[in-house]
């Protein structure tokens, strides 16, 4: 399998985020995709490759031009009045504001965002559009015949929607190469999100649409982040109703239960038929997690990847959570390892 990957993502190194009620070292770390780079490259599982520039034009059939105006542009404005400290945003518009985009820089930051997670640094922008660069590359892969890719990128993607940060992500990635396969192949995407935490930017963008199913496994939002979306009966609205499935699980969700709903989610998949389906691949979901709260162990990554590929589909793995940055590594080349020796 094809591994898409550029230094470009140590770009986007978070000094802090708000965290129960601290400002403490961002959990999202440029780190991370070290780690998961030297255990590919360990495993010998593919070839690691660069990314090919794809510019503007992906990321605009996703987000609206006025937020990727804002993402491309917030940090030379932050830094001319604040210098050079992260931006955070501590302002919503929340209920009974109204939704008129301020002029104010500290306005527009919570306007655009949802959570003080998620600093924008210098180098964020840049980070960002390498993730999106390398996604779309290792897609190409996949429309070119390969069974399997692998988009080792951060930072995620998987909380952000069409207007909106958060979550540590900025542009949808998984959004953005469903987007991109819809555009060029003209058949089907299902997007399988298996992170611990719901993906609310990925739902968001395709809840109308039948073209893109969204099957996600995640914490109860009742009491996990993102708190507001996630929930069992968002089963999509229009066209897209029908094809939205939420399997929200409780804190101490261990492997059977977890397999159990993994299983429903890829029989739904199947029965869908799709062209593609885009794994947004977060290992959050680890027992030792820092930040999650599920007991899966390093050999339930195996078994998640025999099952993929048990679908006999077309993959494109993107990398989105995962913390416990000991055995993210070793994690994820579980699942992908597993994929390549299933057929
Ligand atoms: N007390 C991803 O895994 N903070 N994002 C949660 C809960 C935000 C995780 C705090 C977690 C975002 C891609
Ligand atoms: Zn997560």
């Amino acid at each position: 399998m094809d591994i898409v990957f550029s230094e470009r993502h140590a770009r986007h190194a978070g000094r802090g985020e708000l965290y129960d009620g601290k400002l403490v070292p961002c959990f999202e770390k440029p780190e991370r995709a070290g780690l998961v780079l030297e255990r590919v490259r360990d495993s010998g599982i593919g070839e690691i490759i660069p990314p090919v520039a794809h510019g503007l034009e992906p990321l605009q059939r996703v987000h609206s031009q006025d937020y990727l105006d804002f993402l491309r542009t917030v940090w030379q404005e932050w830094v001319a009045i604040r210098g050079d400290i992260d931006a955070l945003p501590l302002n919503w518009p929340v209920r009974g504001f109204s939704q008129r985009v301020p002029d104010s820089i500290d306005g527009r930051l919570g306007f655009y965002s949802m959570d003080a997670a998620t600093p924008i640094t210098g180098g964020t922008w840049e980070a960002a559009t390498a993730a999106a660069d390398s996604t779309l590359t290792a897609l190409a892969r996949v429309q070119s015949g390969e069974r399997g890719a692998f988009a080792l990128v951060r930072p995620p993607r998987h909380h952000a929607a069409r207007d909106v940060f958060g979550g540590y992500c900025y542009l949808n990635n998984a959004a953005i190469a469903a987007q991109r396969f819809v555009d060029q192949v003209g058949e089907r995407v299902a997007i399988l999100d298996v992170d611990y935490h719901h993906g609310n930017g990925t739902q968001s963008i395709f809840y109308d649409r039948e073209d893109v199913l969204f099957q996600s496994l995640h914490g109860d939002p009742r009491q996990e982040f993102p708190y507001f979306l996630g929930f069992a009966d968002e089963r999509g609205s229009d066209a897209g109703s029908g094809f939205n499935r939420n399997f929200p699980l409780p804190w101490g969700t261990q492997a059977e239960t977890w397999f159990e709903a993994l299983d429903e989610a890829l029989r739904e998949i199947e029965a869908y038929r799709p062209g593609l389906v885009v794994v947004s691949l977060g290992v959050d979901t680890f027992k030792d997690d820092p930040i999650s709260h599920f007991l899966l162990d390093s050999d339930d990554f195996s078994r998640l990847g025999e099952r993929i590929a048990r679908l006999g589909l077309p993959v494109l793995f993107v990398l989105e959570g995962g913390y416990a940055v000991e055995e993210i590594g070793i994690n994820v080349v579980n699942v992908l390892g597993a994929y390549d020796a299933t057929r």
